[in-house]
């Protein structure tokens, strides 16, 4: 009877826990606070680590790279690890200044795959994390991560089962687009070139280089960048003009429109593209088309007298700089107006072709990883536009059929 009593007690104890711990989770489901409830926080744009530093509330989901493991507040070690609870994280993968680093905690379901004394080799690898937007070692952080994903694209799961999809860049440019909204065709085209056209900072030529160090670093080697066309690892450092080193390849060849390399067009981040120096002048300013002869030291790419045709890979990337150059550049700024045309050999003429083959390769190669955190790059560190093919692909069907 005693043992009955006892039992009824302690029922009667854990009910008010119960209720406390009910509450706490609608709390945590409204956070942060000024959030509709069914605007589910990670629903939020991905931010970068500069974003996140200047941000420091509410619930965020953020994007960059690990860069080492905090122990203090200026303190980041880079190598020698000592535990798997903390990382340094940023948005570029060779910073050393803890400024610019976001600290974030990693919660016990998290050690096994993210700390850095069990796995050191991420060093250098893309990391995408949600949590609190807060302080961690008296310096800007993240804590309480509710999921934790490499590469920056493939959601996981979070510890308690519960659903937190990571943002698709889709849902989370929305605003950014939002005078697009419902629009096909010639009007969405007008209305686009609005939108890119606005608030953006032009790169000096020079600057670029340091641009593509950062916007098309390999994912898997941090002091490398990945050639366009050829899809090699090339060191950083290798940037120049002499046989063997990687230089900058206008993607939309510069000769059609003959925009040069003053700054506009000619040092737009959004078709600027590492690339082998010998193979940039084999391409030249060719037209992109099917077909040809491969080229040996580009493997899956051909050519011939007038048209380029790139790897599999990357051949749905070309398209959307050609589209994105078409709709950026109308006319009405001191900079000729590009347009695609469906022929190859236009000459000088600020035209590229091919349309058809180009509106082919969006299809076959849609974004990636890498296209779309090269696009937020873009858009959150140096030129605050975006490419709206990459973020909405199904957009080059509207307007060029
Ligand atoms: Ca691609
Ligand atoms: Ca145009």
């Amino acid at each position: 009877m005693s043992g009955l009593t006892s039992h009824r007690r302690a029922f009667a104890l854990s009910m008010p826990a119960l209720l406390g711990l009910l509450a706490l989770l609608v709390t945590l489901f409204r956070a942060p606070s000024g959030v509709p409830p069914q605007m589910h926080p990670a629903a939020a744009a991905t931010m970068t680590v500069a974003q996140a530093i200047s941000t420091q509330s509410g619930t965020g989901t953020v994007a960059g790279y690990i860069v080492g493991e905090p122990t203090a507040t200026n303190t980041v070690r880079f190598s020698g690890f000592t535990g798997d609870t903390a990382l340094a994280i940023a948005d570029s993968s060779s910073e050393t200044d803890t400024a610019d680093m976001l600290y974030v905690q990693i919660t016990s379901a998290y050690r096994a795959s993210f700390g850095l004394l069990s796995n050191p080799g991420l060093i250098g690898d893309a990391l995408t994390v949600t949590g609190t937007l807060t302080a961690y070692f008296t310096h800007a952080g993240l804590k309480s991560p509710s999921a934790m994903t490499l590469g920056g694209s493939t959601p996981t799961p979070t510890p308690t089962g519960t659903s937190t999809p990571t943002p698709t860049p889709t849902g989370s440019t929305s605003a950014y687009y939002a005078a697009a909204a419902g629009k096909s065709g010639e009007s969405l085209k007008s209305a686009l070139h609005g939108i890119i056209s606005s608030g953006v900072t032009t790169l000096s030529y020079d600057a670029v280089w340091n641009a593509l160090k950062a916007t098309d670093q390999d994912p898997s080697n941090s002091a490398n960048v990945i050639l366009l066309y050829s899809g090699t690892s090339r060191s950083k450092t290798l940037n120049g003009g002499d046989v063997g080193d990687w230089n900058r390849e206008h993607v939309w060849a510069k000769s059609h429109g003959d925009f040069g390399t003053s700054a506009g067009p000619g040092t737009d981040l959004h078709h600027l593209r590492p690339e082998d120096v010998q193979v940039n002048s084999e391409r030249g300013n060719k037209d992109f088309d099917n077909g040809g002869t491969a080229v040996s030291d580009a493997p899956g790419n051909r050519t011939d007298a007038d048209s380029w045709e790139p790897r599999v890979a990357v051949r749905g990337d070309v398209a959307r700089m050609i589209f994105y150059m078409a709709v950026r550049y109308e006319g009405g700024d001191a900079y000729p107006d590009l347009e695609v045309d469906d022929v190859t050999g236009s000459g000088t003429a600020p035209r590229l072709g091919r349309l058809s083959a180009l509106r082919q390769w969006n299809l076959q190669d849609p974004p990636d990883a890498f296209e779309q955190r090269r696009n937020e790059l873009i858009y959150s560190g140096y030129q605050h536009n975006r490419n709206p093919f990459v973020d909405h692909p199904e957009w080059v069907t509207s307007i060029f059929g």
